[in-house]
């Protein structure tokens, strides 16, 4: 056993995410010289379970979103108790944070600090052992490039005077490589971006477009002809997905779709989806239902689970216990993970080895506060994963982008491009 991986130093800051919000950014330093550096980044819509991001409340810095007692918990607290502690230990050092903690979601210490200090350990005993993170985690693998999710048009939450639901997403899984979904992303950006200035959309400032349009079915037609105006063969080559991120749509048992002036039940809500499956090549829906409404997801996972991805987000928030009771109660299929919703590396890679063992995909997301750290796309190139959810390619998300096509060519034919059987309902293999 060598010494050389033995923590040092931790350190942290303050430092500004691309919304220009502030965040935690931690050091991990080891005996041997080697450091590892890791952000978090923040959501806007945020599901009920997340753990607590500790902000300092103190309306005369950056509107009470500072982060200094954060920094100040990693540099006073956390950093003197991991002194010492191997780096590749992970689960000893995940271990160490949620003692120091103490509560059940992370409020003490805060879920922003916690997560800073958990990853930047990783990339230090990574750095330690000279190998990418992927590898680090990885081993010998096996590896697959991520089949990319293209969050193109915004509406819910995320944009004002535009449609309900929060994402229109292009999914390019029948394309052969990293590197040609990325290209097809591109283009569809820009074809949509030229379809929807004509109808008095905008770009928003977390990156993909916004549009005052008449009906929500209207943003899945208008992604679907950008498709085909850029030249790709939908539901061939490029696909669609949604995430409605409809617990900010819930409201006393009732979906409250505003641009189009109507509320629907939860037999309505799954009605909706079942049709625009028939009618659209949809392979991806995320929280098809509020996270507050469990009968409503069970019922539509028995409706049209063995025909679409379901994903939960808010619904499970990257919590391995509350996955667990997803596939035990056998709602939704496949799982969302943002580590930043949970608090530390082993319980999100937890939450992945518990998805894949049941069979159920696991999609690795940005979030709408992104900051330059990578390590979310680190982890989508692990065995179990498979897809990666960001922006469209362009503005903040080319840094996950790039990195994944670092990662391509590293790879090179040791990792294949997980294309359409990323996707159950689509894959040859799943008959
Ligand atoms: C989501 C995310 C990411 P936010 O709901 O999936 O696009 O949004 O980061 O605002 O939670
Ligand atoms: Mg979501």
């Amino acid at each position: 056993m060598s010494n050389s991986d033995l923590i040092s130093r931790v350190r942290a800051r303050e430092i500004l995410n691309f919304l220009g919000n502030p965040t935690v950014e931690a050091e991990v330093s080891l005996s041997d010289g080697s450091c590892g550096r890791a952000a978090v980044p923040a959501g806007i819509s945020v599901g009920s379970s997340e753990v607590g991001q500790l902000l300092d409340g103190d309306q005369k810095r950056f509107a009470g979103k500072g982060v200094l007692k954060a920094v100040r918990n990693v540099q006073e607290v956390i950093g003197p108790a991991l002194k010492g502690m191997s780096a590749s230990r992970q689960e000893m050092i995940d271990n160490k944070l949620l003692e120091l903690d103490g509560t059940s979601n992370k409020s003490r210490l805060g879920g922003n600090a916690i997560l800073a200090v958990s990853l930047a350990t990783a990339h230090a005993a990574a750095a330690n052992k000279k190998l990418p993170l992927y590898r680090y985690l990885g081993g010998e693998g096996p590896f697959a490039l991520p089949v990319p999710a293209f969050d193109m048009l915004e509406g819910g939450a995320h944009a004002q005077n535009s449609v309900d639901f929060q994402e229109y997403l292009v999914i390019p899984a029948g394309v052969s490589s990293f590197r040609e979904a990325l290209e097809a992303g591109v283009a569809i950006f820009h074809a949509l971006l030229n379809l929807l200035q004509k109808k008095g959309g905008s770009i928003q400032p977390t990156g993909p477009l916004a549009a005052p349009l008449k009906s929500n079915q209207e943003g899945v037609e208008a992604i679907a002809s950008a498709i085909e105006t850029a030249g790709y063969r939908l539901g061939k080559q490029c696909f669609i997905g949604i995430d409605a991120a409809t617990s900010e749509l819930y409201k006393d048992g009732k979906y409250f779709l505003r641009c189009e002036k109507r509320e629907l039940t939860s037999s309505e809500m799954d009605n909706l989806w079942s049709e625009w499956i028939d009618t659209y090549p949809i392979i991806s829906i995320e929280d098809p239902m509020s996270e507050e409404d469990w009968d409503g997801w069970q019922a539509i996972t028995r409706h049209i689970g063995e025909r679409v991805q379901l994903v939960g987000d808010d619904l499970f928030t990257t919590n391995p216990e509350i996955v667990k009771k997803g596939i035990a109660l056998g709602v939704a299929n496949a799982v969302l993970i943002k580590p930043n919703q949970i608090g530390t590396l082993s319980e999100t890679l937890e939450t992945i080895r518990i998805a894949s063992e049941a069979g159920w995909a696991a999609m690795l997301s940005t979030r709408s506060g992104e900051t330059e750290d990578a390590t979310i796309t680190d982890l989508s190139v692990l065995s179990g994963c498979g897809q990666i959810k960001t922006g469209p390619p362009r503005a903040k998300s080319v840094v996950k982008h790039n990195r994944l096509l670092r990662i391509e060519e590293e790879l090179g034919g040791e990792a294949k491009y997980k294309g359409v059987q990323a996707f159950r309902k689509l894959s040859p293999e799943s008959g």
